[in-house]
Order: structure tokens, then C-alpha cells, then sequence
């Protein structure tokens, strides 16, 4: 079985272009990592296309579970399989100093701000959840995520890299403790729209760029689940 896996859709647009994408690969279930909006389509034409919640979304739509034909959305902490794989599902944000601080700023994270946190569990409880979960799926990124870029070296004949401006470390400790205690083969989330592959333990980490088709960096992973490889594709 074939599993397309992408990152935030941002409404109509991105939800088309998963489904579009689907179809286009032959994938046989979509995985939308969070940020999707437009959980509510009434026709769109995917293969089973499953939601985890991000930090923005139609609540109400989560709180009825009214979701459109062929979109499933899934709780935090509850599991799921596809094919023989188990996936576990951590939707929403960490609670942070930093995006309280982003918040008190008037950055709109969400609108209706008691949904876009996820509970933080005790470790056994954790254990428990996810227990025998290979792919973990989550909205937010596990600390340490690295926002930032180096400009080019000043000058043509500079050996060193530039100075490193406006580089922010940020992430969820909460989650990069979840990844290093259930130990998944792999770990797919969104939020961050900057594209990050790494090891955390264990586990093979995939922060995805958007699919929303604003957006310029774009991309998606793709998990075959007989050979459990996985392909990330540029767009
Ligand atoms: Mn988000």
C-alpha cells in the first residue's frame, strides 16, 4: 500500500492539490499532517484521506466530527492502521513560552486558543497509546527545529560560512521526549513550512513543507507499507 503523506494545506487549494497528488502517484491513502482547514469538502476526490488537527482549523467541524466524504480525522493519542502499519497521532501545538509570546504579539495562531494545545500525558501513558505505533504523526515540531538561514560569504574568496542571522531554535521538548520514548521508525509533522529530515534517537524524522500551493518550497514523503521505505519528493 502505497500512503501520501503531506504537511499544511491551508484550505481548498493545498486539500486539492493532496487529492490531486493522490490520484496523480496512485497513492492508495493520503496523511495530512495538520493546518489542513477545508476538513469539510463535501466531494473531494481522494483515496481515504486522513487528518490529524493542527494549530488552525474549522473546530467546530472537529468538535461534530462532520468531515467531508472520504476525510477521516483523528483524535491526539488514538492509533490507526494502514495496511498492517500502526500510526499514532499527537495533533496541535506545545504550549510554549515562545508561542504565548507570539500570541501576545497578535500573531493568530488559531483563534480559539484552548484547541491548539495538545495534553501533555506521563511517559507510562504515552507507552500505553502508542504502543506498537511504527509512524508517529504530529502537527508541531520536537525541539530542536532550526529557523534560521546563513547568507552567502560577504566576499567571493571568503572560506567561512556567513554569520548566522536571525536564527531561532524552536520545537516542542514535550514531543522529542514522546519520539525518544515510543521510538517509531518514522515521524512526519507540519506547522513549521520549512522542510527538515533527521534522526531524533531512533526515529527518522520528517518535518514536510506545505502543500499549499502558495507556498514555493513545497514537497511530499511517500511510506510503502510492505517495504516500509520512505521517499521524500521536492515540488
Ligand atoms: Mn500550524
Amino acid at each position: 500500500m502505497k500512503v501520501l503523506i503531506v504537511g499544511d494545506a491551508h484550505g481548498e487549494p493545498g486539500m486539492y492539490a493532496a487529492a490531486r497528488l493522490a490520484r496523480d502517484i496512485g497513492a492508495d491513502a493520503v496523511v495530512q499532517c495538520g493546518d489542513a482547514w477545508s476538513v469539510d469538502l463535501p466531494n473531494l476526490d481522494t483515496p481515504p484521506f486522513h487528518v490529524v488537527r493542527g494549530n488552525h482549523e474549522k473546530w467546530r467541524v472537529w468538535a461534530e466530527g462532520k468531515f467531508g466524504k472520504g476525510i477521516v480525522g483523528h483524535a491526539d493519542y488514538t492509533t490507526f492502521k494502514l495496511d498492517k502499519v500502526k500510526f499514532g497521532v499527537i495533533g496541535g501545538i506545545d504550549d510554549t513560552p515562545k508561542v504565548r509570546d507570539l500570541m501576545d504579539m497578535g500573531l493568530d495562531l488559531g483563534q480559539e486558543h484552548d484547541e491548539i494545545w495538545f495534553a501533555r500525558l506521563e511517559g507510562q501513558q504515552v507507552r500505553d497509546a502508542f504502543a506498537g505505533v511504527s509512524v508517529l504523526l504530529t502537527h508541531d515540531a520536537p525541539f530542536p527545529f532550526v529557523l534560521g538561514h546563513r547568507p552567502l560569504p560577504p566576499m567571493a574568496d571568503y572560506k567561512g560560512a556567513g554569520e548566522v542571522v536571525r536564527t531561532e531554535v524552536v520545537g516542542s521538548d514535550y514531543l522529542n521526549e514522546v519520539i525518544r520514548t515510543v521510538e517509531p521508525q518514522y515521524h512526519f509533522g507540519g506547522h513549521m513550512h520549512l522542510l527538515c529530515i533527521r534522526y531524533i534517537g531512533k526515529t527518522r524524522s520528517y518535518q514536510l513543507p506545505p502543500i499549499d500551493t502558495i507556498f514555493q518550497r513545497r514537497g511530499y514523503a511517500t511510506l510503502d507499507t510492505e517495504t516500509m521505505r520512505v521517499q521524500y519528493v521536492d515540488l
